[in-house]
């Protein structure tokens, strides 16, 4: 890139995609499974990978790349897919790239999906980010804009047309933040000669996390009938020993197709049946679905069969998991089947060591490892919606979640604009239809430390709120706040006060002597203005791994440890009252871009990017149990999976395996 031209073409890729997603969505975005009548083949793996370095980064376009194999355009690498491309190479061009990258994979389409014309073949990629259009065997198939969210497309037709079963996927990712992309972040040319070389521009952010890009979730294509269920949506009652579960079907292809929905208990038994594309099960003797910690028997998950039978006789099946359970929030709680549910837990970041934000199970399945071992019973998905494994992990495992969208570093007042409002509205539909129907999922968060004192922020955040809720009525809706309680104007909207603060960090540094003080005025404030409870939504402090010293200094693990104690004091007193939360920053270290005040990253993790606990994860972990304790069932006995946690008397634990 190197011209104010270029900037302008990149600015205008981007707004074209943003107006077309703008409209109201049309269709489902159901987590694709395999069924009697559905088929998944995952692609992911080995692509090949083409940085356009042209100045403009638009040689690729111009060129035409998706035309032809990637390798004939130019030198490829390989690149694994899933991942962030930025730390696989040993080049920091590639690290630190901004503009458009070109993947390509040749995949064989198996020959019955090609001739079965009564088959619909599905190309979904789980998340890219932050903006990628898709071809197959050189025809554009779709466009997405934003990064943490799948998108698909039907490409039955193209390769019907093209070559069959021979499908070249192309897809350009571009990394490029603007003002009205979510999140925000702008394009700054350097125009001193004496300094920058013709052409220097960087990219600036509001967030403290790095701008990992590539294809991040698993790419896969999949089949249904013709005439197939697009989306479900369920929402879920009780009343005494009565579970209700109501249900709303689509069905594309076809428009007089049968639908039929049953709901079978764990042990397989049908517990409630029902013809037709709504309706209300009604489910004797329910097991709700409880999260961990607060119940004996916790996630309990009843599976939803709903068949679709068409005209031509064809049935397309697709099992849906269920919890059973309800949300609620008075003026000093969170309830959760009318049983006051306090957050103990984690804030996280989909993060790690090589693969960036690339999906990856065995740190998925070891941080859930980590969470229960520790006693959490939460996590935010700061600062964007994880991936639906994970969301799946958490309904399964009984973890709650609070469920953020990327409106992270919304600080120019430019952000606050129709086309941000106009994207930030789109996106929470994205959002809300992908994860409505996970159990885990207990609040939506719209924003994470937004400029809220802005004069625009007022009407913004009374539009994004009331638009989240329109979506879904059955969960509360929050943004997470650093702002002044006085002139925060987006709070009134909100059902739950969420606070960060970084008492005796960024205020006050070194001073721990102080979060007493200054943290109950925190909490005085913000309910004598609002009466709403409030959850601490970040709290924490650096610590260097090894680094000690006492009496306590700052990046220390002494120090971290102090901070948390100080906090932890402030909530015993709190939660007696309206303080309903915490949830600790963060639950791992993770690589932020470069600047004075990170040492390779953010060290606020209580456990290591490497997943190693620090001296802050230890103290947390008796702390959550004692609360667990405290707060949920008698944990004499839990059972959870293969692992057996028992907590003693007081607060010793006992882990056995
Ligand atoms: C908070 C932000 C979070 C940062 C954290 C920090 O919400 O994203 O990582 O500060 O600075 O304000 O550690």
């Amino acid at each position: 890139m190197g011209s104010s031209g270029a900037e302008r073409a990149a600015e205008r890729l981007l707004l074209a995609a943003l107006c077309s997603v703008c409209q109201a969505l049309q269709d489902g975005m159901l987590f694709p499974t395999e069924s009697p009548s559905r088929e998944v083949k995952d692609v992911s793996g080995l692509w090949i990978f083409r940085a356009d370095e042209s100045p403009e980064r638009s040689r690729g376009f111009e060129q035409q790349w998706y035309k032809s194999p990637l390798a004939e355009t130019g030198p490829v690498i390989d690149m694994p897919v899933p991942s962030s491309y930025n730390d696989i190479t040993q080049d920091a061009q590639i690290r630190d790239f901004i503009g458009w990258v070109w993947y390509e994979k040749d995949v064989w389409v198996p020959a019955r999906w090609i001739q079965d014309r009564g088959t619909r073949i599905v190309l979904r990629v789980g998340s890219a980010h932050y903006y990628s259009v898709l071809w197959v065997n050189g025809v554009k198939v779709t466009e997405h804009v934003g990064g943490h969210l799948p998108f698909e497309a039907d490409i039955s037709g193209v390769l019907r047309q093209t070559s069959g079963n021979q499908c070249r996927i192309t897809i350009a990712v571009n990394n490029t933040l603007t003002l009205e992309t979510l999140p925000p972040g702008t394009i700054q040319y350097m125009t001193d000669r004496s300094r920058y070389p013709a052409g220097y521009f960087v990219q600036n952010t509001n967030f403290d996390f790095f701008n990992y890009a590539g294809i991040h979730r698993p790419v896969l294509l999949y089949t249904t009938p013709k005439a197939h269920i697009d989306d479900i949506t369920v929402e879920t009652t009780f009343s005494d020993n009565i579970g209700l579960v109501s249900f709303n079907v689509s069905v594309l292809g076809s428009s007089k197709a049968a639908v039929k929905v049953t709901l079978s208990a764990q042990d397989g038994r049908c517990v409630a049946s029902a013809d037709g594309s709504r309706g209300v099960l009604k489910v004797t003797d329910v097991n709700l679905w409880w999260p961990y910690l607060m119940h004996e028997n916790p996630a309990y998950l009843y599976s939803m069969e709903v068949q679709a039978t068409a005209e031509d006789g064809q049935t397309d099946v697709y099992t849906l998991p269920v919890g059973i359970r309800t949300v609620k929030v008075t003026s000093t709680q969170f309830l959760i089947n009318n049983k006051p549910f306090y957050f103990h837990g984690v804030n996280k970041h989909e993060d790690a060591d090589i693969r960036g934000k690339g999906f990856d199970w065995p740190l998925v399945v070891k941080d859930f490892n980590l969470m229960k071992w520790m006693g959490a019973n939460s996590f935010r998905t700061s600062h964007y919606p994880y991936a639906e494994e994970i969301l799946q992990m958490a309904d399964r495992h009984g973890i709650v979640i609070i469920d953020e969208c990327p409106g992270v570093g919304i600080k120019d007042i430019r952000s606050f604009g129709n086309v941000s409002l106009a994207h930030h509205l789109t996106f929470m539909e994205e959002l809300v239809r992908r994860d409505k129907n996970h159990p885990s999922v207990v609040m939506w968060s719209v924003a994470n430390e937004p400029a809220s004192e802005m004069p625009p922020a007022g009407f913004y955040f009374k539009e994004l709120v009331s638009h989240t809720r329109s979506l879904d009525s059955s969960r509360p809706v929050t943004y997470i706040t650093a702002s002044n309680y006085a002139r925060d104007l987006g709070a009134p909207y909100v059902d739950v006060i969420c606070v960060n603060s970084y008492f005796s960090w960024y205020q006050d540094p070194g001073h721990t002597e102080l979060i007493g003080l200054q943290l109950n005025t925190q909490f005085d404030n913000w309910y004598g203005k609002y009466q709403k409870p409030i959850i601490q939504s970040e709290y924490g402090a650096d610590a260097v791994p090894g680094l000690h010293s006492d009496p306590p200094m700052m990046f220390t693990e002494e120090y971290q440890k102090t901070v948390l104690q100080n906090y932890h004091n402030v909530f015993d007193q709190k939660r007696k009252e309206f303080v309903i939360g915490e949830l600790i920053w963060n639950f791992a270290d993770f690589m932020t871009s470069q600047s004075i005040i990170r040492v390779v990253g953010n060290k606020k993790g209580i456990f290591t990017r490497q997943r190693q606990p620090k001296a802050g994860a230890f103290l947390l972990r008796e702390r959550y149990w004692r609360i667990a304790n405290e707060t949920g069932v008698r944990m004499d006995c839990l059972s959870s999976g293969s692992a057996l946690y028992t907590c003693g008397r007081n607060t010793d634990l006992f882990l056995t395996l």
